[in-house]
């Protein structure tokens, strides 16, 4: 076993076990499930540990659980919930390296990006702390004398949660951090394949709900099945479904939960594309393409998959970025020369391995790269090939470090292309053209949920609303006013007068009562 030292003392400090049970109810208590399925060392092939997998009981149990914590965190005053979120932090914090070491080896994400998984992880904690002290309401004019009218955010309820491999973490986080200031509880489904990175985070919660009466707010399900998912999509307890993963299950998932009137935060696959213009500081443009196109080996649903470069630049960039792609070090992730990690599994390599196939049969060119890597471990090489936007390999998203470069004659075209596709998540343009920077953001500009200058596709702060449009599936999640999505909204007429005037100045009175009529005024 690679590293076997250091994965023993890692799991010993996680609370990772050779067989490690299917759910957690978050008050501390787990269960035990039945059969099993293994976490894979994406660098190696070798299962890491065993993991047992949730029963229908489980399931019943984790929703149950939430349920009661519900009812009562959101009594808890918005500010409290915060400390208990506050206390995340800070054990996330004091455990950031041995994190970041589960997520390299589960995952195979190097070790740097993943510390900044963690990072992100703390940071949307420290923001919903802040948010805590705010969630806030509206106070709205009203048309009536001595009314008050406004809208006050209440707890929305128990929150289904279902994360992908490639945010392991992280996304766990944007959604249950708001949500436990929000008042809600959260049952969370990972990913199958990151279900080790899920129970060192919910051993974190359970370290911590204790201390901040918050039992039962974070619970957990693992299991590497489909029907929990469906489970939760259907399930009319849970009014809201926040689904991380591919277009394909989220268009399966959303009339499911439409069907019961519950709402969806649909976070699908994105086709992202960076648009170099011919000002473009290529400084600037290439370690943003380099980072957006190979970091998380491409499995980022942020990750720089379209290159829209302007003709007359097209040849200097590519010469650049192959030279760039030369350098890469593939290899052991936890090794801090390594850039390039493996590919999460076989299918995904398989995958890359068609889609690099695929677009050389429509008549692409090989630029760099292009061959998956023998032995062990999932590993391929960082491939740049020239294509056209319209061929169905580049229209789709492949979790691959594969970058397809289509040369363009004008920002308008860049711009026309970008938006031609059926994805709209992240997009970003590089220009020290101040016209063309803010025709790429108007209106009539990229229809991407992200649209950069001068940064990457990739990479985003917890500061705004992440998420994106079209196929991606217009959820938003962690910061801005994301929050409202965990919340119910109400609003509230109070009339201290005493005469009831009617809204639309409706006149509603019997001849001669004269009670209900507009204006009309209590002393
Ligand atoms: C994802 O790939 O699902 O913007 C999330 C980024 C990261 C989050 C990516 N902050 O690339």
């Amino acid at each position: 076993m690679r590293h076997a030292l250091l994965l023993d003392a890692l799991f010993e400090r996680l609370g990772i076990a050779e067989l490690n049970p299917a759910a957690a109810l978050g008050d501390g208590s787990w269960r035990d499930g039945a059969g099993g399925f293994a976490s894979i060392d994406p660098a190696s092939g070798e299962p890491l540990a065993m993991v047992a997998r949730a029963t229908q009981d489980d399931y019943e149990a984790a929703v149950a659980a939430a349920l009661r914590a519900f009812r009562r965190w959101r009594e808890v005053p918005a500010p409290q919930r915060g400390l208990f979120v506050r206390a995340l932090a800070e054990a996330l914090r004091a455990r950031k390296a041995d994190l970041a070491t589960l997520i390299t080896l589960e995952v195979g994400k190097i070790r740097s990006e993943a510390e900044g998984e963690v990072q992100e992880m703390i940071d949307i904690a420290d923001f919903a702390v802040g948010l805590s002290r705010r969630l806030e309401g509206s106070m709205l004019p009203s048309e009536r004398p001595q009314h008050r009218l406004f809208e006050q955010w209440h707890p929305l309820g128990p929150v289904a949660l279902v994360t992908a491999f490639n945010f392991p973490a992280a996304v766990w986080a944007w959604n249950a951090m708001i949500a436990a200031v929000c008042g809600d509880s959260v049952v969370w489904k990972p990913s199958p394949r990151a279900p080790l990175t899920a129970i060192a985070v919910q051993r974190i919660v359970d370290t911590v709900a204790a201390e901040h009466d918050a039992a039962g707010v974070c619970t957990l399900l693992l299991s590497d099945e489909v029907w929990p998912v469906v489970h939760l999509a259907a399930d009319h307890r849970l009014p809201l479904l926040s689904f991380t993963g591919s277009t394909a299950v989220g268009r399966h998932l959303a009339p499911i939960v439409a069907g019961r009137f519950g709402r969806c935060l649909l976070e699908c696959s994105g086709n992202n594309a960076v648009i170099v213009d011919e000002s473009a500081d290529l400084d600037l443009a290439l370690p943003a393409i380099v980072f957006g196109a190979i970091g998380t080996a491409g499995q980022r649903c942020t990750t720089t998959r379209r290159l829209l470069v302007h003709r007359r630049r097209q040849d200097e960039l590519v010469e650049r970025l192959r030279h760039a792609y030369a350098q890469v070090r593939i290899g052991d992730p936890l090794d801090s020369e390594t850039l390039l990690g493996p590919l999460i599994d076989e299918e995904a390599r398989r995958g890359f391995e068609n889609a690099v196939h695929e677009t050389l049969v429509a008549g692409g060119t090989l630029l760099a790269g292009g061959k998956a890597l023998a032995g062990h471990g999932f590993f391929v090489e960082p491939t740049l090939i020239a294509a056209a936007n319209d061929w169905p390999v580049v229209q789709r998203e492949t979790f691959a470090p594969i970058l397809h470069v289509i040369g363009c004659a004008s920002l308008d075209e860049a711009i026309r292309l970008n938006n031609a596709v059926p994805q709209g998540l992240s997009s970003a343009l590089f220009t020290l053209d101040l016209r063309h920077a803010e025709r790429f953001i108007a209106a009539s500009g990229s229809d991407c949920g992200i649209a950069n200058i001068n940064v990457g596709t990739s990479g985003a702060e917890v500061g705004a609303a992440f998420g994106g449009e079209k196929d991606t599936g217009g959820g938003r999640e962690a910061g801005s006013d994301a929050w409202k999505a965990y919340m119910r909204r109400q609003a509230t007429t109070i009339n201290r007068g005493r005469t009831l005037p009617l809204a639309q100045g409706i006149v509603f009175a019997a001849p001669g009562d004269g009670a209900v009529k507009r204006g009309a005024q209590g002393p």
